[in-house]
C-alpha cells in the first residue's frame, strides 16, 4: 500500500444512522469515501466529501464492477433489513438481503481480490440479536447463538460466512458484534427514537399518545457514534477478528421511557398505551454485553451513558420538531 494515497473506504448503508456516523469519522481521518445507496432511499443528496453509487444487498450484479473501480482499502458492510418486527412480515426478503447479501460482498471481494490482488479489510455488521433466548445474562464472544426472528437468522448466516471466508480464503474480514446503538439519526420505527420523538411532540401539544408493544424487555443501549469508531479500529488491527461492542449496562423499556420523558417533566404512564401491533411472536427479553475483549484489544470505551443517549435524543427531538412546527 502507498502510505501517501489517501486510504479508501466503501461504506453499504451509508444513508442509514451508522453510515452516517461512519462516514463522518471516516472523513475526518482523511479518507475517501464511497457509499451505496439503494435505488428508493430517501434523498441524502450528495453530502460534501461522499461519493455515492446505486447498489442493493439483493442483487449483487455491479459489486465487483464497483470494487474494480472504487479499488477500496476497507468495505463496511452496515446495510441490511434491520427492523426485526418487520422481518417477521418479510422473512424471505430479510433472509436474502441481511444474510445472503453479506455472502454476495464476501464473494465479490474474494473474487475482485483474485482478480486484482490487492488486499480488501471487510467489515460485517453483526448483531446482538443473534444471542436471542440468552444462556448467560451478560454476552461475549463466546456466548452461544439462539436467534428469535428471521432478522437474527439471517444475522447469524452473516456472521459464519465473515468467519469462514476469513478462515477459507485468509480474508481479512471482521465481525462487531454490536449491541444496540441509538443516536437522533436512528430510525423512527426503532423504540428509542420512537419514545424520544413521541416525548417531544407531546411536551409541544402536537401528539398526546404513544402506541408501544412490550415494555418490559431490556436492551443494552449505547451511543452509535462511539460504535463505528470501534467498526473502524477493527480493521486497523494487524489480524482479523470478532468483537463485541457493548456498553455492560441494561435498562428496561420503561426506563427508558422514564429518562426521556422525566427529562421533559412528563410522566410517561399518562401518554403510553399498549398495541399488540407491536408485539413479536418471539422476544428477545434482555441483552447485555461484556465488551471487555474490545476494550482490551481495541482501546475501545463507550463515552455516552443510556441516561446522556435519552436526554441528547429527547433535545434533539425538541429542536426538530419546533423547527419544523415553526414551518407549519
Ligand atoms: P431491537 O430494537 O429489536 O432490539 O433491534 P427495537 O428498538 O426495534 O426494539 C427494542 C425492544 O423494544 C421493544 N418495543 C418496541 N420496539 C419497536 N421497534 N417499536 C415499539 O413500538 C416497541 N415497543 C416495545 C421490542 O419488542 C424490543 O424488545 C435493534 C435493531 O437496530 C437491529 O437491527 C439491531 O441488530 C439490534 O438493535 C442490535
Amino acid at each position: 500500500m502507498d502510505d501517501t494515497l489517501p486510504r479508501v473506504a466503501l461504506i453499504t448503508g451509508i444513508s442509514g444512522q451508522d453510515g452516517y456516523y461512519l462516514s463522518k469519522l471516516l472523513i475526518e481521518k482523511g479518507y475517501v469515501v464511497h457509499g451505496l445507496i439503494p435505488c428508493n432511499a430517501p434523498g441524502i443528496g450528495e453530502p460534501p466529501g461522499l461519493n455515492l453509487h446505486y447498489g442493493d444487498l439483493a442483487d449483487g450484479s455491479n459489486f465487483g464492477t464497483l470494487l474494480d473501480t472504487i479499488k477500496p482499502d476497507e468495505v463496511y458492510n452496515l446495510a441490511a433489513q434491520s427492523h426485526v418486527r418487520l422481518s417477521f412480515d418479510l422473512p424471505i426478503y430479510t433472509a436474502d438481503v441481511t444474510g445472503v447479501g453479506v455472502l454476495r460482498w464476501l464473494e465479490a471481494i474474494r473474487q475482485h481480490q483474485q482478480r486484482i490482488g490487492r488486499p480488501v479489510r471487510f467489515y460485517q455488521a453483526s448483531s446482538s440479536e443473534m444471542f436471542g433466548k440468552v444462556s448467560t445474562p451478560i454476552q461475549n464472544e463466546q456466548t452461544p447463538f439462539h436467534p428469535r426472528s428471521p432478522y437474527a437468522c439471517a444475522k447469524v448466516f452473516g456472521f459464519w460466512q465473515t468467519v469462514n471466508y476469513r478462515e477459507a480464503y485468509g480474508l481479512f474480514a471482521c465481525n462487531g458484534i454490536l449491541f444496540n446503538h441509538e443516536s437522533p439519526r436512528r430510525g423512527e420505527g426503532f423504540v428509542t427514537r420512537k419514545i424520544t420523538q413521541a416525548a417531544a411532540r407531546i411536551k409541544l401539544g402536537l401528539q398526546d399518545k404513544l402506541m408501544l408493544g412490550n415494555l418490559d424487555s431490556q436492551r443494552d443501549w449505547g451511543f452509535a457514534g462511539d460504535y463505528v469508531d470501534a467498526m473502524w479500529r477493527m480493521l486497523q488491527q494487524p489480524q482479523p477478528d470478532d468483537y463485541v461492542v457493548a456498553t455492560g449496562e441494561t435498562h428496561t423499556i420503561r426506563e427508558f421511557l422514564d429518562a426521556a420523558f422525566g427529562h421533559l417533566g412528563l410522566d410517561w404512564h399518562k401518554h403510553v398505551e399498549q398495541d399488540p401491533r407491536f408485539l413479536r411472536p418471539a422476544e428477545v427479553d434482555t441483552l447485555r454485553g461484556d465488551a471487555s475483549k474490545a476494550k482490551r484489544v481495541l482501546g475501545w470505551e463507550p463515552q455516552v451513558s443510556c441516561q446522556q443517549l435519552a436526554q441528547m435524543m429527547v433535545e434533539a427531538d425538541l429542536a426538530y420538531q419546533m423547527t419544523n412546527d415553526k414551518c407549519n
